[in-house]
């Protein structure tokens, strides 16, 4: 066996069968276990128990070395790879990173870890043992409403739980070909979009970019049957009929990470014949609820929990909401996918980790009679989901005030058409307040953060709404 808790075992007779195609090239299971391997048997002959980094470029490479790590037990830091320093460095220091794994960023030397590289071409044979269960496969980093991004511990067995509910939610197999074209250092393109195909067994053909052109060619030349997409991408595709002509013959198209809109899901059932599955889950708690192959699609709802998930709806007095499709409350989530802490954030964990397992999601829901999920909107306006992106408005803040000429500023999420939310600063500045200023702060918080972090406009205000204690109101920015 491969890896049971996170790969799928190679089945007899099909070892050269694609496991893997990322920019048009290839690595069979054969290939992957033997480089996977040689990484594994690197990272034991080092002594390298701690987690390392790897620098999520859309690469074989990454792909390689993320195995590798999982087959030698050790955790894997997944860093996006437009980065800026500040991010990297957060990231590095809270997760205890001891090395990078395979690339890294321009000028690693900054960061001040050893490098361990990763031939993609290397074989090692060595029969390794199954690290436990309990034990943990990746540390996620992900946004809050204020501060750096936190890091949540992903174990083996979680991984598990979720790719096989999702297998049996979506009746995923060994005969269908994944394809998508989504970063590698979320749970989305990765756990899902990596780990997912290797444990079911599926090969995965991943596009690079998501773009609609590039899934119709993986549906006409390389027999596409699965689609993963966030709604920004399902949103191209319904304006894109040629592309979407090409997935009449898949077998299903889903989406997630942030709402699909009512209109794409009836263009694109205009479009391909397909009504797009819809699934709902977070960094924290992986993937807990879908639509079925075999059961209803229903716009604007997220489905039923899936394998060994609870979830329940808790009202502002702290009872729970009926099960009416109309209740409103918080959503809390148990069961065997959903993680255990925030890394280094007792504070934090205390907060949304309520007790008995449950997790408090933030997001508000209402669930029917008939169990169905319907996602609300999110607890809080600070927390922004742009082209599928978590995006934290305090962390853009704080970013935008290490900006010399920024004095205040304020961060929120206006509705877009193509985004979802599209992420737009108030800022009061000091300096010039023309397009050449703007885009010098925008390209000052991509420098810090990551590039999909920095806003899409800046607005320059004379002042931020305040109430008395000098609060920052949003509501009344949101209402501009
Ligand atoms: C972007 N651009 C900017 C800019 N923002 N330029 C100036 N200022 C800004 N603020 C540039 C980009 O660099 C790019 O240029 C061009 O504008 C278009 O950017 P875009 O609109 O963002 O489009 P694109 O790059 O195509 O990205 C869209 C997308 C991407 C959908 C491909 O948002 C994406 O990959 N989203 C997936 C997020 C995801 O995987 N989330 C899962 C989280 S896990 P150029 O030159 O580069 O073209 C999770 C759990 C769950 O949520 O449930 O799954
Ligand atoms: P992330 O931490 O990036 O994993 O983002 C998790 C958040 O994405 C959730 O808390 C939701 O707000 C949102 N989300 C994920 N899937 C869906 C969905 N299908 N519908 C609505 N929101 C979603």
């Amino acid at each position: 066996m491969l890896l049971p808790h996170t790969v799928t075992p190679v089945p007899p007779g099909s070892d050269d069968e694609p496991a893997v195609t990322i920019g048009g090239r290839t690595l069979s299971r054969t290939d992957l276990v033997g480089a996977s391997t040689a990484v594994a048997e690197r990272l034991n002959g080092l002594g390298v128990r701690g987690p390392v980094a790897v620098f999520a470029e859309p690469t074989l490479a990454t792909v390689v070395a993320l195995v590798g790590a999982l087959r030698a037990g050790v955790p894997a830091v997944p860093v996006p790879p437009d980065s800026g320093t500040d991010e990297i460095a957060h990231v590095l220091a809270d997760s205890g990173a001891q090395a990078w794994l395979g690339a890294t960023p321009a000028d690693p030397a900054r960061f001040g870890l050893p490098t361990v590289p990763v031939r993609e071409h290397a074989r090692g044979w060595h029969a390794l043992p199954e690290p436990p269960a309990g034990a943990t496969a990746l540390i996620m980093y992900t946004s809050g409403t204020t501060g750096a991004p936190k890091g949540v511990p992903i174990r083996r067995e979680a991984i598990a739980a979720c790719i096989d509910g999702l297998a049996d939610a979506w009746a995923w197999t060994a005969n269908d070909t994944l394809v998508h074209g989504l970063p590698l250092f979320h749970v989305h393109g990765l756990i899902l979009g990596v780990l997912g195909p290797l444990r079911v067994g599926s090969p995965l053909v991943h596009t690079g970019k998501p773009t609609p052109e590039a899934y119709a060619a993986a549906a006409r030349e390389q027999g596409g049957t699965l689609f993963f997409g966030v709604p920004t991408v399902w949103s191209r595709m319904a304006r894109d009929p040629e592309s979407a002509a090409a997935l009449r013959d898949a077998r299903l198209l889903i989406s997630g990470s942030a709402p699909l809109p009512a209109p794409v899901f009836e263009r694109i059932r205009e479009l391909t014949g397909h009504e797009i599955v819809e699934r709902y889950g977070m960094t924290e708690t992986l993937i807990t609820v879908s639509a079925r192959a075999d059961g209803e699609r229903r716009p604007g709802w997220v489905g039923l929990p899936i394998g060994g998930v609870e979830s329940r709806i808790i009202v502002e007095s702290g009872g729970e909401a009926p099960h009416d499709g109309e209740s409103i409350g918080a959503l809390q989530i148990r069961g065997p996918m959903v993680g255990a802490e925030y890394l280094n954030r007792p504070d934090a964990t205390a907060e949304s980790w309520v007790g008995d397992g449950w997790f408090d999601t933030g997001d508000v829901a209402v669930i029917d009679a008939g169990g169905f999920h319907r996602i609300v909107g999110r607890a809080s306006t600070d927390l922004i989901k742009t082209g599928g992106f978590r995006v934290g408005a305090g962390e853009i803040e704080a970013a935008l005030l290490g900006h010399g000429d920024v004095r205040e500023a304020a961060v929120v999420g206006l509705p877009d058409d193509d985004l979802g939310q599209r992420v737009v600063a108030f800022v009061v500045a000091d300096g010039a307040r023309d397009d050449s200023a703007a885009s010098g702060i925008v390209a000052f918080v991509g420098e810090t953060l990551s590039k999909h972090k920095r806003p899409r406009e800046i607005r320059f205000v004379d002042d931020l709404p305040r109430n008395p204690m000098g609060k920052v109101q949003k509501k009344q920015l949101l209402a501009d």
